[in-house]
């Protein structure tokens, strides 16, 4: 591996990010370790690359998860090289969630959907062909550009309060606002959720979706653990900051996509309402496994740490039989995993990513080449690590000419098994 270096342009979080209490408590370090999407160009002369420490902690004032050390937004978004339309199983996950917004009864033909973290345009191009207006925003603006050129309106920057004042005055208020896997992402939650309050309509609602707590914590999911996400969200510590910032949790259901999320309808907090009873439930699920508390988080801790000897174990074994093992998806998590159990280009061979963005380049810390599933066809290991384990079903069908000739994969969560 090559020299890594420590790092600056990164705070450590010594207050809440969602409360300001300093009642944090320390869950889980991952060590130190570089971005988790920052894919190294091979003319890159420096052979040194920033790494950061990667550890979360709980606030045992208001349960928000969050790093420990937040590094600075604009190194990871400014220019991104993750497009998420490279999956059918996310096509049809937002043509599902279109349905279900539309479905809501606040929507009407024309009216404004405004997405957060908007990417490619993936997303609003489904409420496009349902007769509604749309805007974008991303920050990555090569991203922004593609969206721009495809048809998608999007503005190049982030979402807070300034630019929901900008984005009211210049198109008039939303009758829905959405955000998928991206409040994570934001340093200052407040700030983004009082911009979505500010640009509804009165009778807009706000829909959400991020990775859910309770699913990365029940299935050991720690690799979705990496700079991008200061949070992991509990529907408890979600639920608060939402009536903080003055939109009220009207319904909230479990989502299976990527590896298990929490979607969430909030609307302007105009009257008391009783918790509706999926809320109620999801919220006792979440006691029941133990995410809002300081022992079940550690538990959670020392199983991470039990997943990462077995899998060395297992990879050394594989290894020993003369096996030769590639990975399969050049997923930011991938990067956590690798680098946290401290697998090396001498264990894994090269990792196959489809999107053409990524391939040519070599992964943060461990620098494996991505190739495209072409190199794959042509020298096909024995053993794929699927780094894509979210993608399990649509990856394993489209390979199943890599199982029909004895080819097997290694799926690392929530066991580390062979199948
Ligand atoms: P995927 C991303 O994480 C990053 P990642 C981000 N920060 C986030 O929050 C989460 O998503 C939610 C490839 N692929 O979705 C495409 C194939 O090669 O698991 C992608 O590079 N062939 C926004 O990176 C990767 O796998 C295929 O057939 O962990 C999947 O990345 C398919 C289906 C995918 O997210």
């Amino acid at each position: 591996m090559l020299p890594l270096t420590a790092a600056a342009s990164c705070r450590p979080v010594v207050a809440c990010l969602g409360c300001g209490s300093a009642r944090l408590r320390p869950v889980l370090d991952l060590g130190l370790q570089p971005l988790a999407n920052n894919l190294v160009a091979p003319t890159d002369a420096n052979p040194a690359e920033q790494v950061f420490p990667l550890a979360i902690q709980l606030c045992e004032s208001c349960r928000l998860v969050q790093l420990t050390h937040v590094v600075d937004p604009a190194l990871m978004f400014s220019s991104y090289l993750y497009v998420p339309s490279t999956s059918t199983t996310w096509l049809e996950h937002c043509e599902a969630l279109a349905d279900y917004v539309n479905a809501c009864g606040h929507l009407a033909p024309g009216n404004l959907v405004v997405e957060i973290g908007s990417n490619d345009g993936t997303l609003l191009r489904a409420f496009q062909r349902r007769g509604l207006r749309v805007l974008g925003v991303d920050p990555a603006g090569n991203i922004a550009a593609q969206a721009n050129a495809s048809g998608v309106p999007t503005l190049n920057r982030f979402f807070g309060e300034a630019t929901a004042a900008e984005i009211l005055a210049d198109h008039g208020p939303a009758r829905a606002v959405i955000s998928t896997n991206v409040l994570a992402h934001v340093p200052d939650p407040l700030g983004v959720l009082r911009g979505v309050r500010s640009l509804l309509h009165p009778d807009g609602i706000y829909v959400n979706e991020s990775p859910s707590l309770r699913e990365l914590v029940e299935h050991t999911e720690f690799d979705t653990i990496y700079h991008e996400h200061v949070f992991y969200f509990s529907l408890h510590a979600l639920q608060g900051l939402c009536e903080r910032a003055g939109l009220t949790v009207v319904d909230a259901a479990p989502q299976p996509i990527h590896g298990g999320s929490l979607r969430l309808l909030a609307a302007p907090s105009v009257r008391a309402v009783d918790t509706p009873p999926a809320v109620a439930a999801l919220l006792a699920a979440e006691r029941r496994a133990g995410v809002v508390d300081t022992s079940g988080l550690q538990a959670f801790a020392r199983r991470t740490a039990a997943l990462r000897r077995r899998l060395r174990d297992l990879v050394s074994r594989l290894h020993a039989e003369g096996l030769r093992l590639a990975a399969y998806g050049a997923t930011a998590k991938g990067n956590t995993l690798l680098g946290y159990c401290g697998l090396t280009a001498a264990d894994i061979e090269y990792v196959v990513d489809r999107n053409p963005l990524k391939q040519g380049r070599l992964t943060p810390g461990a620098r494996m080449p991505i190739v495209s599933p072409d190199h794959l066809a042509a020298q096909p290991p024995d053993v794929l690590l699927l780094l894509a384990w979210n993608l399990a079903d649509e990856i394993r069908q489209q390979l199943a000419w890599f199982s029909r000739r004895g080819g097997r994969f290694l799926i690392p969560v929530p066991e580390p098994r062979v199948v």
